[in-house]
């Protein structure tokens, strides 16, 4: 009995395995924003993340196996992100989720994900706490903890400000996050916070809270937004004749910002998990290519790309393997990769660990500040 079943049994594991003709193909589910809030970084994401797959499978260096990429708009919202995650740990049985897009959403979805054993790989959270929700949770995207102090240092050092106001959206988790860091790191440096003013997503008139912080005459105006926030709140303090230095967090980093706001965003300084200036030969070949498919690149493409060739290596580390908790083993053993972002490794706490960068708008476009 046992000798008759065993061909039947091993060619039905092949088959779960999504192996055919020696090709074995592992899924990739990622859950980006494609509308809503986070509708600014998906479609950036979504490109790195694509062009990372291509070149993998092109490049053949995961031997017999072939990554596919399902990707599906988390919506911006809590209840879609559940939903989507839901759809690749069940109907597609993909072997890692990455994303979703927005901390507020990953704290809802990632729980579904750690209790059904499913590695998830953060491409943009920077909230705290993301990390903590499980060990099968691990992120690419510096916390705002790893880049604001630093930025903040970086920006003082240059513009010598002694007091600040701050302005934060308090309906979010990455938006908080950023004011609870960025609180801190002004009290830790000895800068005096004159006054706080908080807003919402839905919101759209930004006058009265940013007249109040104006009246405060602050050496800086520290904001932590998502983007299409940011840049109505950039345009409406310069509108209101604000004129001094801005610093935001990482909701700024996105080309949007830079657009909608138009000349109100000049001069705006953002902490960078990417250094586009970098002339890695790896960062170089990463704009070329994303150019070429008629992409600007922006953080967020490359901290999606680099999610890309963290999971190939995760696999590679894993012998070859590309199970849920192959994955999630491979993944445990990724270090000093060579990826955009720089000499990728993780924290023993499965948060990215790199160098981050600082950036300014210039003539329409962010630049790195050397
Ligand atoms: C978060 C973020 C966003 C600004 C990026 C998508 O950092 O929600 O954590």
């Amino acid at each position: 009995m046992r000798r008759t079943l065993a061909p039947a049994l091993a060619s039905l594991a092949l088959l779960s395995a999504g192996s055919a003709h020696g090709v074995e193909t592992v899924k990739i589910g990622a859950a980006l924003s494609m509308t809503g809030a986070g509708a600014p970084y998906g479609p950036n994401q979504r490109a790195g993340l694509q062009l990372a797959v291509d070149e993998i499978n092109k490049g053949g260096s995961l031997k017999g196996i072939q990554l596919e990429l399902v990707v599906e708009d988390d919506g911006s919202t809590k209840e879609q992100a559940i939903n989507v995650y839901q759809r690749f740990i069940n109907r597609d049985k993909v072997s890692v989720i990455v994303g979703p897009t927005l901390s507020t959403m990953a704290t809802a979805a990632d729980p579904i994900a750690q209790g059904s054993k499913v590695p998830v790989l953060a491409v943009s959270n920077t909230a705290a706490g993301i990390t903590e929700i499980g060990d099968h949770i691990w992120r690419d995207s510096l916390t705002e903890k790893q880049v604001i102090p630093g930025a903040l240092r970086r920006a003082q050092a240059k513009l010598g400000f002694k007091t600040a106001a701050v302005f934060y959206g308090n309906d979010d988790v990455f938006t908080k996050a950023g004011y609870d860091v960025m609180k801190a790191s002004l009290e830790t440096m000895g800068v005096r916070i004159l006054g706080t003013q908080t807003f919402a997503k839905p919101d759209r008139d930004f006058t009265p809270q940013l007249t109040e912080l104006k009246g405060l005459k602050p050496d800086v105006l520290v904001v932590s937004a998502l983007a299409d926030n940011a840049s109505a709140i950039v345009s409406q303090a310069r509108q209101l004749g604000y004129t001094g230095p801005i610093v935001g967090g990482n909701g700024f980093n996105s080309p949007a910002f830079v657009k909608n706001a138009g000349p109100a965003a000049e001069g705006v300084l953002v902490g960078t998990a990417w250094n586009r200036a970098s002339t890695d030969p790896v960062n170089v070949k990463f704009i070329e290519a994303m150019k070429a498919r008629g992409v600007n690149p922006d953080q967020f493409a490359a901290q999606a790309y680099t999610g890309g060739l963290v999971i190939a290596e995760a696999i590679r580390q894993a012998g070859m393997k590309g199970g849920r908790e192959d994955i999630l083993a491979g993944l445990a053993k990724v270090k000093s990769l060579d990826t955009p972002l720089g000499k990728f490794s993780f924290t023993p706490g499965r948060d990215a660990d790199h160098e981050p960068a600082l950036q300014v708008v210039k003539d329409g476009a962010f630049a790195i500040v050397q």
